[in-house]
């Protein structure tokens, strides 16, 4: 198994975690960013979007984090990241869409203007619509999550895996956090499992010279 992708994307940290979680011995060779590697005729050849992360497993060859994620969980863990019972997977599915779909675009937004975009240059309106829908569709997410351990009942699966890593960089951005105790329950339970402190609890930075630095130190 191989992955190729830097450890500093937030994709990429989706498949790490998986991995992770389901004990899977891969290496991974750092493409991407500052190192580079992904628009060379071999890495468009296994993504021609020359975006990563790419996965190898064998005879298989893939791109796009969440499709890597439900492969890997079909694969890998089916009947744990990926439930069996229908209510389960169905709850799972629908938090990993969500997540994708609905949180990501404001995430990303407050993300790239806190820390890829210079602070002179970072588009404060873009921030501010962004605050706020977070402030509007988080608390969706945190009445779901109560009285359950994580979104799809008493396990971790793909229905955590974009939330999760999602999480972690909110967690280090400047903006005003609605309550959400569920949320922080769930999120406090995240950081003690030793996948996610291992490939998702990495430094981020403030600033895109601090997010340079890291995405050395990271590999
Ligand atoms: N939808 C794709 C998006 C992939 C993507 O945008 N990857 C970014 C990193 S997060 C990338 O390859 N950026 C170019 C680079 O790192 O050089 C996925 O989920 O895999």
């Amino acid at each position: 198994m191989i992955v190729y992708g830097r450890r500093s994307s937030i994709n990429v940290q989706k498949v790490l975690w998986v991995l992770g979680e389901l004990g899977i011995e891969f290496r991974r060779e750092s493409i991407g960013g500052g190192f580079g590697g992904n628009d060379t005729p071999a890495f468009r050849a296994m993504n021609p979007n020359g975006l990563i992360p790419v996965l190898r497993d064998g005879d298989i060859i893939m791109f796009e984090s969440n499709a890597i994620v439900r492969y890997l969980a079909a694969r890998y863990g089916a009947g744990s990241l990926l439930p069996t019972e229908p209510h389960a997977l169905a709850a799972a599915e629908q938090w990993m869409e969500w997540s994708q779909t609905t949180l990501a675009p404001p995430a990303s937004a407050l993300f790239m203007n806190q820390v890829r975009i210079p602070a002179d240059r970072a588009d404060r309106k873009a921030m501010a619509d962004a605050e706020a829908r977070l402030q509007t569709v988080l608390p969706i997410a945190d009445k779901a999550l109560a009285g359950k351990a994580f979104f799809a009942g008493d396990d971790l699966t793909i229905g955590d895996i974009v939330f999760g890593c999602l999480r972690w960089r909110l967690d280090k951005l400047d903006w005003k956090q609605p309550p959400m105790p569920n949320i922080d329950r769930w999120f406090a339970a995240l950081k003690e499992r030793p996948a996610y402190k291992q490939w998702v609890m990495v430094p981020v930075g403030r600033s895109p010279e601090e997010w340079a630095a890291n995405e050395k130190l990271l590999g």
